[in-house]
C-alpha cells in the first residue's frame, strides 16, 4: 500500500480524551475513531489489526476442533425468558422494540441463541461432544465504557459453548478451551494467566479469566512470582483426556486469582511470593454444568436409552479489547510495537526523498518485489520531510522499516530498522527483501 492513497490520519498531539497509553496510541496511530461513546469505527489499519488476531483466534478455535459458525447480533427477548435471564440481566442490556412492537435486544453474549439452535437438532449421544463458536460483535451498556477499545459498548467477540453429555466430559471440554487459550495469546506475544474467577451472570462453579498484567488493567489480581509466560503449545494432541488435564494442572497449580476469588490460606502459603499487580481480561471460560440447558429443555438420547440434559460451558475471548492490551504490553516513547504476528503490515518502507528521481526509482523497484513475495508493506512514497516520516513509523508500529535515501544509494544500502530494538543495519536492496521474504513466510 501507498501512504499516498491510504486512509491514515495519523496525529502528533496526544487526545485529551485518553487517558490510558494504549487508548492515545490507537487514536495517534489512526487505528480507531470513536462514534459515539464506547462505539468504534475501525480504520484502515485498526482493522487490519483486529483481522490478523482474529485469525489468530481461528486458527486455535479450530485447532482445538471447535466449530465456527455466525449467530446474529439481534434476539429476540422470547429466548432470554426462556433461560429466565431477559429480567436478571439489567440495564447492561440493550433493549429495543420492533415495528410490530416485539422486544428484542442487542445480544451482550449468546448462551440462549446457542442452546435454542443446538438443542432443535440434536437428538442424540451420537451429536455429542460439540464445541461451537462465533467471532461476533456484541453490546453491553456499560456504565462507564472507557479506555477505548478496552471497555466498549460495542466490542468483537470470540464465544464458544460446549455441550457433553456429563460431567467429565464437559471438564474434558474446558481443557480443550483453556489450553487453545494459553496457544491463543502466546501467539500474540503475551503473558496472559489463568486466574480463578468469579462466574457473574454467566452462572456456574468453575471459571478462569485470562489476564494480562498491565498497571492500567481495571482487575485486582493475585498470583505467584513463579509464573511466568506460557509457550505455545505446538503438538498437543486435544482428544487426549489425561494429557490435556496434566497440561491445565501445571498450569494451574500456582496460585492466581482474581479479587473475588483470593484464597487466604493459599496466599499464605505463597508468602513473599505473593505479588499483587493489576490486569487486563482478556479471556474467561465458565463450566457451569446444565443451568441453560435445563432451562430451556434441552434432552438427547443416551447410548442406553435414556434421557440426558447435556452440561454446557462458554468461553469467551475478547478480540477488540485484544488489541488495545497488545498495545499496553508493546509500546515505547516514540508509539506502538506490534509483535509480528499481528502487525497490520511487516515492513514501512521509507523513501527519505520523493523528489529524487533516483530514490523513488528504487524505492517503487523495492516496493513492488517485496509485494511480489508476499511481504506486506507500507510504503511512504509522500512528499514530506523524513522526520515527519520516522515519527510515522514509529508511532504506528510496523515491526521493520526500510529507509532509502540518495546517500545511501551512492553505496548501494539501504537501512534496515527493527523497531523493537532499534537496531539498524545497512545491507542491499536485494538482501533487505530476501530477509523480509524469508519472514514473510517464516
Ligand atoms: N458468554 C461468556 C463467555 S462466551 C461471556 O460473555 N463472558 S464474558 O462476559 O467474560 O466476556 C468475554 C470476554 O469479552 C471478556 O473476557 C472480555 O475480554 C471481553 N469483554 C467483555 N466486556 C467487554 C467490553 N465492554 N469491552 C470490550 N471487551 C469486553
Amino acid at each position: 500500500m501507498r501512504l499516498s492513497r491510504y486512509f491514515l490520519p495519523v496525529s502528533k498531539e496526544s487526545p485529551a480524551d485518553a487517558q490510558i497509553i494504549s487508548h492515545k496510541l490507537m487514536l495517534r496511530a489512526g487505528l480507531i475513531r470513536q462514534t459515539a461513546a464506547g462505539i468504534y469505527t475501525w480504520l484502515p489499519l485498526g482493522y487490519r489489526v483486529l483481522r490478523k488476531i482474529e485469525q489468530i483466534v481461528r486458527e486455535e478455535q479450530d485447532r482445538a476442533g471447535a466449530i465456527e459458525l455466525l449467530m446474529p447480533t439481534m434476539q429476540s427477548a422470547e429466548l432470554w425468558r426462556q433461560s429466565g435471564r431477559y429480567d436478571a440481566y439489567g440495564p447492561e442490556m440493550l433493549r429495543i422494540k420492533d415495528r410490530h412492537d416485539r422486544e428484542m435486544l442487542f445480544g451482550p453474549t449468546a448462551e440462549e441463541v446457542i442452546t435454542s439452535v443446538f438443542r432443535d437438532s440434536a437428538r442424540s449421544y451420537r451429536d455429542l461432544p460439540r464445541t461451537l463458536y462465533n467471532i461476533q460483535w456484541k453490546f453491553r451498556d456499560e456504565v462507564r465504557p472507557r479506555f477505548g477499545v478496552m471497555r466498549g459498548r460495542e466490542f468483537l467477540m470470540k464465544d464458544a459453548y460446549s455441550f457433553d453429555m456429563d460431567e467429565t466430559g464437559a471438564r474434558h471440554s474446558y481443557n480443550r478451551m483453556f489450553v487453545a487459550y494459553l496457544n491463543t495469546f502466546a501467539r500474540m506475544g503475551l503473558r496472559a494467566i489463568p486466574m480463578q474467577a468469579d462466574t457473574g451472570p454467566i452462572g456456574g462453579d468453575l471459571s478462569h479469566e485470562f489476564i494480562v498484567l498491565a498497571p492500567t488493567g481495571e482487575s485486582d489480581v493475585f498470583y505467584h512470582s513463579n509464573w511466568e509466560k506460557p509457550a505455545a503449545l505446538t503438538d498437543v494432541d486435544f482428544d487426549d483426556v489425561d494429557g490435556l488435564r496434566s497440561i491445565v494442572g501445571g498450569y494451574t497449580a500456582d496460585y492466581a486469582a482474581t479479587d473475588e476469588k483470593r484464597d487466604e490460606a493459599r496466599e499464605a502459603e505463597a508468602g513473599d511470593a505473593l505479588r499483587q499487580s493489576r490486569g487486563v481480561e482478556v479471556g474467561h471460560i465458565f463450566y457451569f454444568g446444565t443451568k441453560y440447558s435445563s432451562a430451556m429443555g434441552m434432552k438427547v438420547q443416551a447410548s442406553d436409552g435414556s434421557e440426558v440434559i447435556p452440561h454446557m460451558g462458554s468461553y469467551g475471548i475478547g478480540v477488540s479489547r485484544l488489541v488495545g492490551a497488545i498495545i499496553e504490553a508493546s509500546h515505547d516513547d516514540a508509539g506502538i510495537i506490534w509483535p509480528e504476528s499481528v502487525a497490520p503490515y511487516k515492513v514501512g518502507l521509507i523513501n527519505m526523498r520523493a523528489d529524487h528521481e533516483g530514490c523513488a526509482a528504487a524505492c517503487d523497484d523495492l516496493y513492488r518485489k517485496l509485494e511480489a513475495a508476499g511481504v506486506e508493506v507500507l510504503y511512504d512514497d509522500r512528499d514530506e520531510r523524513g522526520g515527519a516520516k520516522f515519527a510515522t513509523m514509529d508511532v504506528i508500529g510496523l515491526p521493520w522499516q526500510i529507509v532509502v535515501g540518495p546517500k545511501g544509494l551512492e553505496r548501494d544500502v539501504v537501512e534496515l530498522k527493527n523497531r523493537a530494538t532499534g537496531e539498524k543495519i545497512e545491507l542491499s536492496a536485494s538482501d533487505a527483501l530476501a530477509k523480509m521474504a524469508q519472514r514473510a513466510t517464516a
